[in-house]
Parts: structure tokens; sequence; C-alpha cells
């Protein structure tokens, strides 16, 4: 048999094992009744109120792991949400001004379609354009200035990003060095008086409590924003996703959500699950229900925290009379790549800069998470793997010590370890 017949082979033989599975999961268990049970008991969610930081992060590190998701309730103070959420709307009205100039200096239908060549770059340096738009330097050179970060506009939100129990949870399950290289509002409207329906996405899609946008986020977003455009495509992890945390996914509720206002929809354990719905070859309709989706209940002030694996949907209906306010941010660990792709996706929301005196004016506990976004502040690793390195140095000046004292002694000294090959477990 030639290789491409192998290959075809291993592909049916991979679909067949798959459809099995799923079988094999129908009898075992019923998706629908475990969702049920979930959303009524939404045993994702701890309390910031009742529960210790400990606590806290011990239960959301678990359910991370266990659904790919969870819910700090109550992360910010009732006292200062409405704040918060006035804040916000007031933000959105200054970011959409700005968007709206940049896209006139352009001269684009959208941001979205502009092709930026050596003219428009020329434009968005011109010191002449700082009088129409707010535009920062990017961190790598040769790079677009882009529009700032939008947490300029959220001096309120900020005090409460570096909050310690989200940083404890995204510590605990990316790394110590963390870096928010997203952040930008996600606002869904409720259904307007002149008849406009509510929800997420393009007006003529919007409405129904039946149908979905299901989708992996950055990393692991298939379409990578950009599509086929290498001036706005920011990369995709390739399929199957390993089996690695790569960034978490905090959606700040500002008002209550439920099923009719604006709660995320999600497939719990499908982090997990090596099909993605606009996977080419997985046979997921992205725009359909999925057997064992739930939609997250929590008050304002709770923050969502997702896996960016998870399968999730924001609600296309939004049948509440309020619209549906959140700010959005993504956390990686320090290793993850950022924004060295993308140049052109000038509202692309990665990485979006900030100047030093932005920088500067953070909350001083915000300022190691925002720092890699100012170009002028050196981004070097920080201190708890400072101390990882100079553990692992003492621990390896012992053996060159016993190397030059003693090395007649060498020969045995590492009879007990065991390396185990793939598919075979390691032995303790
Ligand atoms: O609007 C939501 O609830 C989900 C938002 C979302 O999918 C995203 O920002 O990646
Ligand atoms: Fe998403």
């Amino acid at each position: 048999m030639n290789i491409s017949a192998l290959h075809a082979k291993a592909t049916r033989l991979e679909r067949e094992l798959r459809e099995i599975r799923d079988r094999i999961a129908q009898v075992e268990h019923d998706p629908a009744a475990v969702a049920d049970d979930l959303a009524r008991n939404r045993s994702y969610a701890f309390s910031a109120e009742a529960l210790s930081i400990d606590e806290v992060v011990e239960g959301c590190a678990d359910s991370l792991d266990r659904y790919g998701f969870c819910v700090i309730d109550h992360v910010i103070p009732s006292s200062e949400v409405d704040a918060i959420r006035e804040e916000v709307k007031a933000a959105r009205i200054t970011i959409d001004r700005n968007h709206q100039a940049l896209q006139e200096l352009l001269g684009g239908n959208s941001l979205k379609s502009l092709k930026i060549g050596a003219n428009e770059e020329a434009l968005l340096t011109d010191p002449a354009t700082a009088d129409k738009v707010e535009l920062r330097p990017a961190r790598r050179v040769g790079h677009p200035p882009k529009v700032p970060n939008d947490i300029v506009w959220l001096p309120r939100y900020a005090r409460h990003l570096a909050n310690p129990f989200v940083t404890g949870v995204a510590r605990r399950v990316l790394d110590d060095h963390l870096r928010i290289a997203q952040l930008h509002l996600r606002i869904l409207d409720c259904d307007k008086p002149d008849g406009t329906p509510g929800g997420f996405g393009a007006v003529h899609r919007r409405g129904r409590p039946d149908t979905r946008e299901w989708h992996t986020d950055w990393p692991h977003d298939t379409t990578a924003y950009g599509r086929g455009d290498p001036g706005r495509n920011i990369g995709c992890v390739r399929q199957p996703f390993p089996d690695v945390a790569m960034c978490l996914v905090m959606i700040w509720y500002l008002t209550d959500v439920d099923e009719d206002s604006g709660g995320t929809w999600v497939v719990p354990g499908s982090h997990r699950d090596t099909r993605n719905p606009r996977g080419p070859s997985d046979g997921i309709t992205c725009t359909a229900p999925i057997p064992g989706e739930i939609q997250i209940t929590a008050a304002a002030g709770s923050l969502y925290i997702q896996d960016s694996r998870s399968w999730h949907a924001s609600p296309m209906h939004n049948t509440s009379d309020r619209d549906r306010i959140a700010v959005v941010n993504r956390w990686c660990p320090w290793w993850l790549a950022v924004d060295d792709y993308a140049p052109h996706g000038l509202n692309n929301t990665v990485c979006q800069p900030l100047s030093r005196s932005e920088y500067l004016a953070l909350p001083t506990e915000l300022q190691p998470l925002m720092r890699h976004l100012c170009p002028e502040e050196q981004d070097t690793v920080q201190q708890p793997l400072l101390d990882r390195a100079m553990e692992a140095d003492v621990w390896a000046r012992r053996a060159f010590k016993r190397l030059e004292e003693d090395p007649d002694s060498l020969a045995g000294v590492n009879a007990h370890i065991r390396v185990a090959l793939a598919g075979s477990r390691r032995e303790d």
C-alpha cells in the first residue's frame, strides 16, 4: 500500500473510532441531562464574597480542568458595579469615534476591509494625524501604529483587573509571568423599539434563541481573525490542539446575565475534544445548537473564565430590556508569541499599545500584566521565573561540585531514574 493510501486508511479509521466513541458517550451519558444539572446547580461558580482566595483558586482550577470554564461570582463588589458599567458605556462612544476617525483618515468603508500600503503607513505616522485620531506606536519595529489599548478609557475598571482572585487562578493554570494580550468591550444590544433585534453579530442574523456562532478563541481561533490575509491573520495553533491551556478568556459581566440577557454559551468538556466547531473536517455546523451546551448565568460584577479551546458563543438574542455590558480580556503565559503577526490589523485587539505615561498611570499591581504593551519599557522576565532559574542553577551547581570533587561517585547516582517511552506510564 502506498503512503497516500495509508493516510486515507488512517483518516477513515480515525473517523470510525470517533463515531464509535460518540455512540458509547451517548449510551453512557445523556449530555443534555449533564448540562441541565450543571446549569441548574452552577457547580462551575465560586464566590469571591463567601470563599477565601485559596478556595476560589482551587475550585476554579478544578472547574477549568473538568469543564473548560468557571465563574468567580461578585469579583467586583456590588457597590462599584454601576459606576464601572457607566464608565464602559462612555468608553464605547470614545472608542467607536476613534475607529470612525481612523476609517475616515484612511478612506475605507470599514477598518476590516482597509488595505494598508505605503501611503496609509505614511498617513498613520504623520504628526498631523495626532489631531484627528488617537494612535500609539506598536512595540514591534516596522509595524504601523495602532489604536490605544481600551484600558486607557477605563481607569475605574483597571483597579479591579489585577484582582488577586483572578491573578491567582491565571497563575495556577498558565504560569507565573502573565500577559494580558487583548482587552476590549463586548456589548450585546437588547431588542430596540424600532424592531432591530438584539444579540451578537450582523443584524440580519440576530434575534433567535436557537442559533449559535460557535468558535474557539485565539490562539485557537481557527479563522485567525484575518483568514487568508497575511496582513491580518494572527495565527492559529494547528488542529488537533495540544492538551495545554495557552490562554484564559475572561469575560467581566457588568449586567446580570441569563438565558435571555446575554449569558455566554459553552459546551462543557469541549476544551479537550479534538474536533472544532469550525474545523473543516469535523462535521460540526457552527450556527446550530450542540447537545450538552449550556448558557452561563451570573450576577453583574461576576467573571466568566474559560480555556480558549472551549467551544463557546455569544448569544445571538437578547430579549431582556437592557444591553449586556461586558469587558473581555485574554490572558496568556509569557511564552506565547503575541502580535508579531497581522501588522495591518489596525483594529485587531491583539496587544493594543500604551504610551509610557498611560502605562505608568495603571495601578501598580496591573503594570506587570501590561508592561509588554508599552514599547518604551524593557519587558524582562518577572521575579518568579528568576527565582525558578536560581533554584535550578543551585541544583545543577551541586552536581558540578560533585563532578569536581568526587567524579568516581557519579556512575550509579541516577540508577533510580526511568524514562518512559510514549504510550507507557512514567515509573515513579
Ligand atoms: O459575548 C460573549 O459572551 C462571548 C464573547 C466571545 O466569544 C469572545 O470575546 O471571544
Ligand atoms: Fe470567543
